[in-house]
């Protein structure tokens, strides 16, 4: 109960709030040529760790809020920097009148078209009543993205039917090739099958958790367009960000 009223006044922006509520920026690089394509939000809330105060937000009622704090600050950032940036939504943000309210945030931060990306999990695809959701973000047009692709129970006909641009393959894959990459390890053949499946259905596929050079040499040769990971750029804050990556603040 006293990290729940800490979290609410941290929403506030109540002065006496013991930590305030902060965007940490994560790099997605085209592989080829070595280029940012956009950025991942990930929120900081001091010490606590995300898969602690993300699931009390959720019981408490706070997920909404806190969801749309993080979209009005990416929002601000890619609108600034003219970069665009991908945040994680929750299953239970893809309710009501999410899509609206998303369309009024870009309105007010005057963001592009695709300034704003949507990353989303199998869980929220799955779970009750996000189509209608996702499919009036479809036609707003925002790009979503599917995190951790390969990690949960993948139903693989919603690739067909939901307007999904991007693969995110889950770290898991990079971490069961080992390093240097084993060839034609059962993960080897599974992470090949997958880029194809992202060809053919003509989906970019971004992979995650690249921690050294010879992953990234790896993925160049399967074709993958974009990666992200600690050898590409950690999670910086947005100062550090701006800096690193020469972007006005
Ligand atoms: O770097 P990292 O420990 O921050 O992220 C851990 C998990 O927390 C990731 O699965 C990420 O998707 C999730 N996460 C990070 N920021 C947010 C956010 O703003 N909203 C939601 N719903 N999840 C987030
Ligand atoms: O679930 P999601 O993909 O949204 O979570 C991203 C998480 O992965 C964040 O916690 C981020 O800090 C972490 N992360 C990003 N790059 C790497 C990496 O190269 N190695 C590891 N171990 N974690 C990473
Ligand atoms: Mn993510
Ligand atoms: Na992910």
């Amino acid at each position: 109960v006293r990290l729940c009223e800490a979290l609410r006044q941290a929403l506030e922006g109540d002065a006496g709030a013991d930590e305030p509520l902060a965007l940490h920026l994560q790099p997605i690089v085209s592989l080829r040529e070595g280029k940012l394509h956009h950025f991942e939000a990930l929120l900081r809330w001091g010490k606590a760790p995300p898969s602690r105060f993300i699931p009390l937000a959720e019981r408490r009622g706070l997920i909404r809020p806190l969801g749309r704090w993080v979209l009005q600050r990416a929002a601000r950032l890619a609108s600034a920097w003219g970069i665009p940036i991908s945040v994680n939504v929750s299953p239970s943000e893809l309710t009501g009148d999410f899509a609206r309210e998303l369309e009024q945030v870009m309105r007010e931060a005057a963001v592009a078209p695709g300034g704003l990306i949507l990353e989303i999990t199998e869980a929220a695809i799955l779970a009750e009543g996000t189509q209608a959701v996702l499919e009036q973000l479809r036609a707003l047009g925002v790009p979503l993205h599917l995190d951790d692709f390969g990690s949960g129970y993948s139903s693989l006909e919603y690739l067909v039917h939901l307007p999904i641009d991007t693969l995110k393959l889950g770290q898991g894959f990079l971490r069961a090739l080992g390093d240097p990459p084993e060839l034609s390890s059962p993960a080897d053949r599974v992470v090949r099958a997958v880029v194809s499946l992202g060809k053919s259905l003509e989906l970019a596929v971004i992979a995650e958790g690249i921690e050294s050079e010879t992953q990234l040499e790896y993925l160049k040769g399967l074709g993958v367009q974009m990666g992200q990971g600690y050898f590409l750029g950690r999670p910086a804050g947005e100062s550090s960000a701006a800096t690193r990556w020469g972007l006005g603040l």
